[in-house]
């Protein structure tokens, strides 16, 4: 591992966190083709910055994005910032040659992440968008088997993403809930994470019908420096507009003939990062937990019927993906565990002159998904992809 791999990130609260950790731990339990350095972290507020920066190992701060974009050292712009400012930083930091790793969900519309994928193809820079639950281990074997043929033919995709985090009223008006920085609630938040599942282990969606809802219509403004980590208190008394959906739910059918729903909230009251998916097929079904992760369940009509039934497969083995790299057998990983394993696969793809999905444009075809279902919300019909 002699070659050094230049790291700028760009954020540094809640993902800014999960990105460090990853290019801390991947050169530590992966055999990298290279090694990252963790080189300057990018921030509005230079004391906070500064302090986060000691914490996390960075080498040096700098509070000017366009500074770190332009910076010839740097070889990585790693983007952990609400979803307006995507499009500015990708279309600048492709243009100066710089590879990208960039959170969730890509864009506020099609049209700029179109444009996002289209520059990065023609500038020949690595593209990658951390849809990170692509590399649970458990999601990625249900992936081989899917690819194996031991579901058959897919009929049926069910899925539900469910959070509660502003169930409270008084929670404050976050930037999540404000559609000039988000663009949607969780349409776009948590949506897109299960709508990129379904590309990947389903297909490709050909139609959408789709419903919101918004449950608490105002909520005390935020008081900005408290916000973080899916927290947040408010600035005083003053009340302010919610100007994106509480909850979503989506109709599709894909065009392998599958059908599929989507129920995306943040008001499940008890539900805190629950993410669950059923797939049922001709020759098997797959169900998964987050709140479970390193466990798939499978159910296969190949063995014999006195035995049928569904069975956990816990994705802890050697043989699953990527679990040789951490624990001995049967020792199960975490949430912080599919950063690593995205931040290597993106530092192989880089130093392999190859590429990484979900990329961007995996990221557009989501997001027309999306917009399909806000459009299918608003006008009451189906939306045809
Ligand atoms: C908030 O809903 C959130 O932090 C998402 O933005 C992340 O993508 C998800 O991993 C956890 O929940």
């Amino acid at each position: 591992m002699d070659k050094a791999l230049c790291i700028g990130l760009i954020g540094y609260k809640f993902m800014g966190r999960a990105h460090s950790n990853a290019w801390k731990k991947a050169p530590l339990f992966f055999d990298l083709p290279c090694n990252p350095v963790l080189k300057t972290v990018c921030g509005r507020h230079a004391e906070a910055l500064g302090a986060f920066a000691k914490q996390w190992g960075w080498e040096q701060t700098e509070t000017d994005w366009r500074k770190l974009v332009n910076d010839p050292t740097i070889d990585v712009i790693d983007i952990a910032l609400p979803q307006h400012l995507h499009h500015e930083v990708v279309i600048a930091a492709a243009k100066e040659g710089k590879h990208i790793f960039c959170e969730k969900p890509l864009a506020m519309s099609s049209r700029q992440a179109e444009e996002m994928w289209q520059v990065c193809e023609n500038r020949g820079v690595v593209h990658y968008l951390n849809h990170n639950y692509r590399r649970v281990p458990a999601i990625a074997l249900a992936k081989r088997l899917i690819n194996d043929g031991k579901i058959g033919r897919i009929f049926h995709w069910r899925c539900a993403y469910q959070q509660d985090w502003i169930v409270d009223p008084m929670f404050p008006l976050t930037w999540q809930l404000d559609k000039n920085v988000a663009q949607a609630g969780p349409q776009w938040d948590l949506n897109s994470h299960a709508v990129d599942l379904a590309h990947y282990l389903v297909g490709e969606i050909k139609s959408v019908m789709a419903l919101t809802a918004n449950f608490v219509k105002e909520r005390p403004l935020a008081d900005e420096s408290s916000t973080g980590n899916l927290q947040g208190k408010a600035r005083g008394n003053q009340m302010g507009k919610v100007s994106v959906e509480d909850a979503a739910l989506m109709q599709v059918q894909f065009v392998n003939g599958a059908i599929g729903s989507f129920e995306a909230t943040r008001f499940a009251t008890g539900r805190k990062n629950s993410l669950t998916f059923e797939i049922y097929g001709s020759d098997g079904s797959l169900t998964f937990n987050l709140e479970r992760m390193n466990e798939l369940q499978f159910f296969s009509r190949q063995e014999e019927l006195v035995q049928q039934g569904f069975r956990r497969i816990l994705a802890t083995e050697p043989v699953h993906p990527y679990t040789d790299h951490w624990w001995p057998a049967g020792h199960i990983i975490g949430y912080e565990h599919t950063f690593v394993h995205a931040v290597a696969d993106f530092m192989e793809a880089i130093v392999s002159k190859g590429s990484i999905e979900p990329n961007f444009r995996d990221g557009w075809q989501t997001l027309r998904v999306l917009e399909a279902g806000l459009e299918s919300a608003k006008t009451k019909q189906q939306v045809l992809l």
